[in-house]
């Protein structure tokens, strides 16, 4: 671990300290005894940082030149340390000792797993083993991941294990893998300057992925061109040269029209598609009917904006299209992406440097957290638990029979509705936060509660730890060492910067713990991180990600690994689709999507379109940031965006109480009132509970293919608190009319023709 000690300390007595008049004692007790190389716990960039460690706590941070953050760190990144010595830590086991009703009482850790081991064993022998299930997250490190799914399949012998990856991008995930073979963003993100436009597809970046925004401005710099389709102009709408203000949910009607004018304006590369590519034809039929006009009547955004925005990207040499949960979060989230993959394989991008499709993965081990075998349907590899030959590789790395290898469980969404119909009886949930994250979360909590006992490994009480019967304090990132895999699909190494506080322990060993518990230590012994690290790269040996050529070592010295990684010799995979796609024939595939509206569309009694999502100064659920200083100081409550033109129809002004109401619930917030979205849309953060969460409103309603929830789009009405209730709707109806568009948007910016295209 590089200690730049007397860097800092010269540093320190330099500094104005004491010209702003503190004291020597101030200056020194911040300064730190070592600096840990490490990331960011936060977003799927993954920043690298270092902390600063003092006498046994971490301190403070400081940047740290790594190859994609370039030193670099956003508001939520500065402040991620602040987690290590929080007041707020959870430091010993609770348990409710009265059973469900009386309090969480202080547990020592051999009272709380003895009580789960027992009565994991007598569900079990009861119910069978699928009466457990456990939910994890993608927070955690590869190793944290890797070893959930195992001790789900191999120690508890349960179907169900599933992650929180769920709500996230596996729609886009599922269109790679059918459109490229392979899931995961083919390019690096410093690969994006080498582009001539770029389309940014419900993707917030600037508020989601901020350090990520340096290559996009690169890419501006050299006179790229930037397109985006938000219902919203988010700051990077602002900034582009053209914004296709897309209603909720009715993007692919854009994306095929595009795809459309460019086959008529014959911009599509006809040699690529010939030797790259199988599907075509049908594709190519099926785009046809899709006119600007009907894309205006659908999707809100008006017709020769559309045309311009094909033209432009039809234009352009290099061209990629970067997508995230705008488009994913919705009942139709898989052929949306895949529409997206098929406007880029027409143009030949696919494969090209600063070419082709990215999908924005968010968490911080989003990408490694869906690849170590903790999702329903895959073992670790990116292997797929359907398959004999995966099943029986992995059962031989676990040391178990193959007979004894479970088949596919439940998706997390699914999950809630076994519980809800007791056919899962207890459930383990490390780092999710449930009663916040899941649309409808009234149902939720009806199906936890059903739960006896309902387990919950966190290092900050959430709104679904207080429903539990047990909970576990969980060690926080910089705790424990280990590695995670970021957006690009770069493995990174996480290093630990100071002990577990309290009681706390690491993920994994909990789970060793309860192993032990079970008679399982002979497949379940591990004693470090590094040890399951080593498991790992064997049981991905031969997968889609294949991470066995890696080493903690080497990861550090090239600042990142990208997967595959198949031997030690191998320098691993920064590019993807070079010469090949993932499939069989090394072909990618075209995939004929038609248009279909979200599942719950605006009516008489809700008139709007609801949509949600996040905002800068918090993360996800919000229970770590809504603790975090000035990040809470700046959003301490949800509010909810609504445009001038309809705030003055309801007589709402800015900063009024309202309540939002859709067909499952209804809340009271804030009004915020900005011409930066659609007048028929409804914009509310999640990032909050209890009875400032949106998912007591949103529509469960989720992806046929992969259960992903409509968290984009439902039907809401809003009202002013004291205004009077009234029966059968409001009698206000949204009269958007996208003609009028520059008006209702006085900060539209249209194309502003400052950028060349290059030909
Ligand atoms: N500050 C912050 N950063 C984060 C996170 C966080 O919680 N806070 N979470 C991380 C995680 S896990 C994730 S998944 C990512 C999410 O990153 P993003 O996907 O960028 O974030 P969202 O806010 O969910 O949605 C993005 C945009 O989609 C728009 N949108 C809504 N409906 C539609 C639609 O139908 N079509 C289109 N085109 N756009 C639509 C919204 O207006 C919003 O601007 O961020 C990661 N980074
Ligand atoms: N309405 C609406 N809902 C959404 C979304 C949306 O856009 N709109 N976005 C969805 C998306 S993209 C996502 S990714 C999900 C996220 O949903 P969740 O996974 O429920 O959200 P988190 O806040 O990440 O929950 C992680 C919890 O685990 C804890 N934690 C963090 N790290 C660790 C760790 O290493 N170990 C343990 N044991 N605990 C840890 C945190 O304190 C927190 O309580 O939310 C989804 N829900
Ligand atoms: S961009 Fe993401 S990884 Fe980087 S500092 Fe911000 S939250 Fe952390
Ligand atoms: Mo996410």
């Amino acid at each position: 671990m590089s200690v730049n000690k007397d860097v800092f300390q010269q540093r320190n007595t330099n500094t104005d300290f004491q010209s702003h008049g503190l004291k020597d004692w101030d200056a020194h007790s911040r300064t730190p005894e070592t600096l840990i190389p490490t990331h960011c716990s936060f977003c799927g960039v993954q920043c690298g940082m270092y902390l600063k460690v003092r006498q046994g706590q971490v301190i403070g941070v400081e940047p740290r030149n790594y190859a994609h953050n370039r030193g670099s760190l956003c508001p939520k990144g500065v402040v991620a340390y602040q987690q290590a010595n929080h007041p707020d830590r959870l430091r010993y086991p609770l348990i409710r000792r009265g059973g469900k009703g009386s309090p969480l009482e202080r547990a020592t850790w051999d009272e709380a797993l003895d009580y789960i081991v027992s009565r994991w064993q007598d569900l079990q022998g009861q119910y069978g083993k699928d009466a457990i299930a456990i939910y994890s997250g993608s927070s955690m490190t590869n190793e944290k991941c890797y070893a959930m799914g195992k001790f789900a399949r191999a120690v508890l012998g349960t179907r169900h294990v599933d992650y929180n990856g769920r709500l996230c991008m596996s729609s886009a995930a599922v269109a790679y893998a059918k459109a490229f073979g392979i899931d995961r963003s083919p390019i690096p993100m410093t690969d994006i300057p080498n582009a001539d436009c770029l389309v940014a597809v419900g993707v917030n970046m600037s508020e989601c992925f901020p350090v990520m925004m340096q290559w996009v401005w690169r890419a501006r710099d050299r006179g790229a061109s930037l397109i985006v389709l938000d219902p919203r102009e988010t700051p990077l709408a602002r900034t582009a040269d053209l914004w296709l203000p897309v209603r909720s949910g009715t993007d692919m009607v854009v994306l095929n029209t595009m795809l459309n004018l460019l086959i008529q304006d014959g911009m599509i590369d006809e040699e690529y598609i010939r030797e790259r590519t199988v599907g075509w034809e049908q594709v190519r039929e099926t785009v046809a009917k899709y006119t600007p006009e009907e894309a205006q009547r659908i999707s809100g955004v008006p017709a020769e904006r559309i045309i311009t925005a094909a033209r432009m990207y039809g234009r352009a040499a290099t061209s990629l299209i970067m997508h995230a949960r705008g488009i994913e979060h919705s009942s139709h989230g898989v052929n949306t992406c895949l529409a997206c993959t098929n406007l880029a394989l027409a143009r030949g991008q696919v494969g090209k440097l600063g070419g082709g499709t990215m999908m924005v993965t968010g968490q911080g081990n989003g990408q490694g957290g869906r690849e170590m075998g903790q999702k329903a349907n895959q073992l670790p590899g990116y292997r797929h638990i359907d398959v004999d030959e995966d099943r029986r590789f992995i059962a031989q790395v676990w040391g178990i029979p193959v007979e004894e290898m479970p088949w596919e469980g439940a998706a997390a969404t699914e999950m809630i509705h076994l519980m809800a119909k007791g056919d899962i009886k207890s459930c383990m949930i490390a780092c999710s936060n449930l009663m916040v994250s899941l649309p409808d979360n009234q149902t939720v909590k009806r199906a936890l509660q059903q739960l006896d006992p309902l387990i919950v490994v966190d290092f900050f009480m959430s709104e679904t730890a207080e429903l539990a019967d047990v909970v576990l304090p969980a060690a926080v990132w910089c705790e424990d060492e280990g590695t995670t895999t970021n957006l690009e699909g770069r493995v990174v190494k996480i290093n630990k910067a100071v002990e577990p506080l309290g009681e706390s322990k690491a993920d994994w060993e909990i789970l060793v713990e309860l192993a032990k518990r079970m008679g399982k230590e002979r497949i379940f012994s591990y004693r470090s991180a590094r040890d399951i690290w080593n498991d790992l790269r064997k049981a991905t040996k031969g997968g889609s990600a294949d991470y066995s050529g890696m080493s903690w070592e080497k990861i550090d010295e090239e600042q990142g690994m990208f997967w595959p990684c198949p031997d030690e010799g191998h320098p691993g995979t920064p590019r993807l689709f070079t010469e090949r796609f993932g499939h069989p024939d090394g072909k990618a595939r075209f995939i004929a999507v038609e248009y279909q509206p979200p599942a719950e569309e605006p009516g008489e009694d809700f008139p709007f379109r609801l949509t949600t999502g996040r905002v800068v100064y918090h993360y996800l659920s919000g229970n770590q940031t809504r603790r975090l200083g000035f990040l809470n100081a700046q959003a301490p409550e949800p509010w909810v965006e609504i445009h001038p033109q309809a705030a003055a129809k309801l007589g709402i002004q800015n900063h009024d109480r309202v309540r939002i109401t859709s067909p499952r619930g209804s809340m009271e917030l804030q009004a915020l009132v900005v011409p930066t979205i659609r007048p028929d849309t409804l914009f509310v953060p999640y990032h909050y509970g209890h009875a400032e969460a949106i998912n007591q409103l949103t529509n469960p309603a989720v992806d046929p293919t992969v259960k992903i929830p409509e968290y984009k789009a439902c039907a809401a009405r809003i009202e002013r608190i004291d205004a009077p209730e009234k029966e059968g709707g409001t009698g206000y109806t949204v009269n958007y009319n996208p003609e009028n568009m520059p008006a209702m948007f006085p900060y539209a910016v249209g194309e502003t023709g400052n950028k060349k295209i290059k030909e």
